[in-house]
Order: C-alpha cells, then sequence, then structure tokens
C-alpha cells in the first residue's frame, strides 16, 4: 500500500561548530514522521552544491538558515505533500525542478538535501526495514572500514601542519567493531604520547589531536610509533590515510602550492607528487585523497599515473559528488576514486548516481561526514547501503562522530554473523 506525504517542515538547528543548519520533518498519512539534518564543509570545492545562508550579519554573524526552513516551509512542502516518500528518484526530480538552477542556489542544497534524507527515512520506516536496507537492499550487509582522523591540520585545526586529515585505518581487523577498537586505541595511545611529548591534546573539528607537529612527516611518523605500542602492526594490522585537501594551500597560480604552516616552503605539483612518492617509500599509506587542488586536473592525473596502481587516489573538491566531474575526471584518468558526500550535491538519488559511475568505472568511492556534524546517522546507513567498504567520519571524540560509530555498530550486530568486513 502506497503512503502519502502530509507535511514537510523545517527548522534551524546548530552543528557541531555551534553555526546554524537545517533540519527536516516530513510526516506521512500513517502517522509516521522522520527527520534529517543538513551537516556544513570548511574545506569546500569551489563547484559543491550552495548552502542557502541568511546574509543577516545580525543573527550568526550572516549564517542563519531562515531563509532555507522558509523555503521548505513553504515551496517544497506544498510540492511535495501527496506525493509518495518511497518514489525516492521522483521526489529528489521535483525537488531540483523547483529550484531550477544548476547549483541549488535558489531553495538552497541545505533545504534540498534535508528534505531528501527526510523523504527517504520516512519511506524506510513506512517499509518497516532499517535504513541501510531499504537504501542498499537485501544484499547490503558489508560494513565500511572506518578511516579514523587521529590527526587534524589545514582549516580543521591551527596548527603547524599543512595535510588537512591524518587516519588510521584498520585494514588487518576481522571484523567492524574490532576496526573500531583497533583505531580507538591508537587514538587513546596517540594523546599518551603527544602528552609525554608536551605538545597539546585538545582537538579539531573532526575530534583528531591537533598539535603543533614539527612537520607533516613528524605527525605520520607519530601516528606509526602510537599504532605500534597500542600493539598493532604498522601497515599490516593499521595503515595510514591522508587528505592533503590541498586546494587550501594552493596559490592562484594552478600547480603553485605554498606549505606555510609547517613551513615546509613553495612546491610546484611535480615537487608535491615527489614528496608523496618520498612518503610512499616510507610510510604504509594506502590512501591519499586531494593530493592536488581542485583545479590542478593535470597534477592529480600525472600523481593517478605514478601512483594510482599502489594506493586509492580520492578526488573530493575537484569532483564534488558530481557526475559530470566524476565522469570528466574517468575518462582523463585524474584519479581511481571519489569522495562521496550527500550536501555536495544536494540530493539522495544524485548521491547514488555519482556512486553507481565510480562502481561502473570500476573505481572506489569514499564515503564521508563533513567537517560540521550534527548527531544525524544518517550517513552511517548509507554507508552500508552504498557497499563502498570503508568511510571516513572522523576520530574517537565528538559526540556528532562517535553517534556514526555507534550506528555502524548497531548495524553490525543486526546484521550479525552474516556481517561482511574487509579492506
Ligand atoms: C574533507 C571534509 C571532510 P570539509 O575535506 O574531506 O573531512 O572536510 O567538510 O571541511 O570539507
Ligand atoms: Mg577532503
Amino acid at each position: 500500500m502506497s503512503n502519502k506525504i502530509t507535511s514537510v517542515q523545517a527548522m534551524e538547528i546548530l552543528d557541531s561548530r555551534g553555526n546554524p543548519t537545517l533540519r527536516a520533518y516530513v510526516t506521512l498519512d500513517n502517522g509516521i514522521s522522520a527527520s534529517a539534518s543538513v551537516p556544513s564543509g570548511a574545506s569546500t570545492g569551489e563547484n559543491e552544491a550552495v548552502e542557502l545562508r541568511d546574509g543577516d550579519k545580525k543573527r550568526y554573524g550572516g549564517k542563519g538558515v531562515l531563509r532555507a526552513v522558509e523555503n521548505v516551509n513553504t515551496v517544497i512542502a506544498s510540492r511535495l505533500i501527496g506525493h509518495d516518500p518511497s518514489r525516492q528518484a521522483e521526489i529528489d526530480r521535483l525537488l531540483i525542478e523547483l529550484d531550477g538552477t544548476s547549483n541549488k542556489s535558489n531553495l538552497g542544497a541545505n533545504a534540498i538535501l534535508g528534505v531528501s534524507m527526510a523523504v527517504a527515512r520516512a519511506a524506510a520506516q513506512s517499509a518497516q526495514i532499517p535504513l541501510y536496507q531499504y537504501l542498499g537492499g537485501a544484499g547490503a550487509r558489508r560494513l565500511p572500514v572506518p578511516c579514523m582522523n587521529i590527526v587534524n591540520g589545514g582549516q580543521h585545526a591551527d596548527n603547524s601542519v599543512d595535510i588537512q586529515e591524518f587516519m588510521a585505518v584498520p585494514i588487518g581487523a576481522p571484523s567492524f567493531r574490532e576496526g573500531l577498537r583497533y583505531v580507538a586505541e591508537t587514538f587513546h595511545t596517540l594523546k599518551g604520547i603527544l602528552k609525554a611529548r608536551g605538545l597539546a591534546t585538545s582537538v579539531g573539528d573532526e575530534g583528531g589531536f591537533a598539535p603543533n607537529f614539527s612537520s607533516n612527516e613528524d605527525a605520520i611518523e607519530t601516528i606509526l610509533q602510537a599504532i605500534d605500542k597500542a600493539g598493532y602492526k604498522p601497515g599490516e594490522q593499521i595503515a595510514i590515510a591522508l587528505d592533503s585537501a590541498a586546494s587550501s594551500f594552493a596559490l592562484d597560480r594552478v600547480g603553485e602550492y605554498d606549505l606555510k604552516r609547517s613551513r615546509a616552503g613553495r612546491k610546484t605539483s611535480s615537487e608535491l607528487i615527489a614528496m608523496a612518492g618520498e612518503w610512499l617509500e616510507k610510510y604504509p599509506i594506502v590512501l591519499w585523497e586531494d593530493p592536488l587542488a581542485e583545479g590542478d586536473w593535470e597534477g592529480f592525473k600525472q600523481f593517478t599515473a605514478k601512483y594510482g596502481g599502489k594506493i586509492e587516489v580520492v578526488g573530493d573538491d575537484i569532483f564534488v559528488t558530481n557526475t559530470k566531474y566524476i565522469a570528466r575526471g574517468i575518462k582523463e584518468g585524474t584519479a581511481n576514486s571519489a569522495l562521496i558526500k550527500l550536501n555536495q550535491i544536494g540530493t539522495v538519488t544524485e548521491t547514488i548516481e555519482a556512486v553507481r559511475m565510480c562502481r561502473e568505472a570500476g573505481w572506489r568511492y569514499f564515503l564521508s561526514h563533513r567537517s560540521g556534524e550534527t548527531e544525524d546517522t544518517f550517513l552511517a546507513d548509507f554507508a552500508v547501503a552504498m557497499d563502498g567498504g570503508h568511510l571516513k567520519t572522523g576520530s574517537a571524540s565528538r559526540s556528532e562522530r562517535i553517534a556514526k560509530y555507534n550506528r555502524l555498530l548497531e548495524i553490525e550486530q543486526e546484521i550479525g554473523k552474516e556481517a561482511l568486513f574487509y579492506w
């Protein structure tokens, strides 16, 4: 029996940085009601779908989202009422048409995505199946390897580190639960090492430590030390993944960079690529996201030609979860994987399309949170549904990150013996 949407509403809430974001509510004629909250990035790609902000400096420094809330309560609500929530693709198409722009700047990607996710949740609840199964089908049983961001730098911290994210990846763990334990223990051990060195143990936006290391390499070497001290074999049980977020240290001229924070100086794309080669020789790195900036398609291509046979090369800012840019990347050999963030593109259906494109090209795809998050756990279910085998959702601190890990533990328990987990 099909159900109908009877109400669509939104409100302004706060994200993990204390900035306003949008929560949407969808109610059905069978009494079911579901909500979803939208995350927000700091190191955003230029071509991301547009978050609609009020710009009224008297409220939250202009970051309020009351206009986006209003768009949900009026235009969006009147268009969706009466529709069947299980027709996700149709609903997302209506939302895209209603907005009428290519980057969702009219109604706001925050307004559109909140509703799109809440619709999926309401439909799953109506079908009485968990969200990961509703979106992923009966075969959805692979838990993602948690790439835990235990050191934060770049735009996510005020420290001496240029690379934005240093992740510990439990490649040798037998299950999600054990993998999470491996990297959480490494996080705690790292804290002890930092303390002993007199370095700060306060955390950055994604919950990783953010001390002033003497260099980017020092951060990696200290993490390797922590892995070892926690009782794990670096490279065998726990490997390293990096997100350079290189757009954040790129100069205006494409192909030129300045590693200012660590005082490593200016570098060209070729020099950055050569430096990466040295690190790949020395350190057990299995994945490298945004090693070059979003405009540096040529540098990306060279990086992938050199190292793509050995590691996963992920494009984030350069592809922005948009099939238009992913298609170009596939054609040009720009990377071999795409980062997937729901709010970069703005609807559930378009995000699934991006995943499908990667899969069909034999690429990997890496599911991701944003640096500004909420307690919403949609991402956890979505990662299992998309069957990508890995995700990043922050460190072993800050409840907005832990909420996703806890939901994944729950899903693993629910799937039971049938659960799969492998790198
Ligand atoms: C990234 C993300 C998430 P932000 O660069 O991959 O870690 O950061 O949400 O700030 O864009
Ligand atoms: Mg990134």
